[in-house]
């Protein structure tokens, strides 16, 4: 099945949004499920979170530096996560790749044929020949970074190149180069009036993935309303630390699916609204 195909049903099924960003920073996660699971607490913490969530979201994103960090047995927590995540919903590799083409090849192996996400986000910056192994996989989807949600993506982002910035002209590759509805992009939250100009620039078909809501602060009402498309969809609100860390001792389970119901509710009443 097709990314947006899949996309479009799990938004329609559960009348959700929301992304929730698994990012289980070893050192935050509830201690008594360390002291029984050691390193496999990881998956433990993951498994409840999804259990407790899967009605309400369209998606997970496993950011993969919290696995990587605990080097081979983060990464069979990866997988497992992975593996456990229901197939009606998407799955969302945070790995933020950029390289050569013979090295692309192997990333896009790894994430798409060994680990199955059904997408994942990769970085631009070296251009279109690091974006097509990626691009091959025509049931997959690549989010590239455009206009992230940190302070410093002004530094390169906002530039102006030629009388646009540069994520503009980045926004209108991702367009030219999305010959098979396989590009997404990746604007943060705290930037919602680039949203805007990014959602002008490439339509209403494409998907954008809105980090930076919760923790980072970005603005809810003004993102969703400048960065929706078809079907007041294609918009894929991440929150993580917001919802997995709304509590660390027993109760965190209940308290994350609290947070994810609170935003799931705040997005599709700014959905209704506009
Ligand atoms: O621009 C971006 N901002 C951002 O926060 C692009 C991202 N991929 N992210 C990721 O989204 C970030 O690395 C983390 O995995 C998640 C945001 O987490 P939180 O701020 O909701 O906890």
């Amino acid at each position: 099945m097709k990314f947006i195909a899949k996309l479009d049903a799990v938004c329609a099924s559960n009348q959700s949004l929301l992304c929730i960003g698994l990012d289980p920073e070893y050192e935050k996660l509830p201690r008594f499920l360390v002291g029984k699971y050691g390193v496999n607490a990881l998956f433990e913490f993951n498994k409840q979170i999804i259990d407790a969530t899967a009605d309400l979201v369209c998606a997970y994103k496993p950011n993969l530096a919290f696995y990587e960090a605990l080097g081979p047995a983060g990464l069979e927590e990866l997988q497992k996560t992975r593996e456990y995540i229901p197939k009606e919903i998407i799955t969302l590799a945070d790995a933020k790749r950029g390289d050569l083409e013979n090295t692309a090849r192997q990333y896009a192996k790894a994430l798409f044929e060994f680990y199955q996400f059904d997408s994942a986000t990769v970085n631009p910056l070296m251009g279109y020949d690091s974006l097509a192994p990626y691009l091959r996989y025509s049931d997959k989807l690549i989010f590239l970074l455009c206009r992230t949600s940190n302070p410093g993506a002004r530094d390169f982002q906002e530039l102006n190149c030629e009388g646009k910035p540069l994520y503009q002209h980045l926004a209108e590759s991702a367009r030219e180069w999305n010959k098979d509805q396989n590009i997404g992009l990746v604007v943060g939250a705290t930037a919602p009036r680039e949203l805007g100009i990014i959602r002008k620039t490439i339509g209403n078909e494409m998907p954008i993935l809105l980090p930076g809501i919760g923790a980072q602060s970005g603005d809810l009402e003004q993102s969703v309303k400048n960065g929706m498309g078809a079907n007041k969809a294609r918009l894929l609100v991440n929150v993580s630390r917001d919802v997995i860390f709304a509590s660390s001792e027993k109760d965190f389970v209940q308290a994350a699916r609290r947070r994810a119901e609170h935003w799931r509710a705040r997005i599709n009443q700014y959905r209704k609204n506009t």
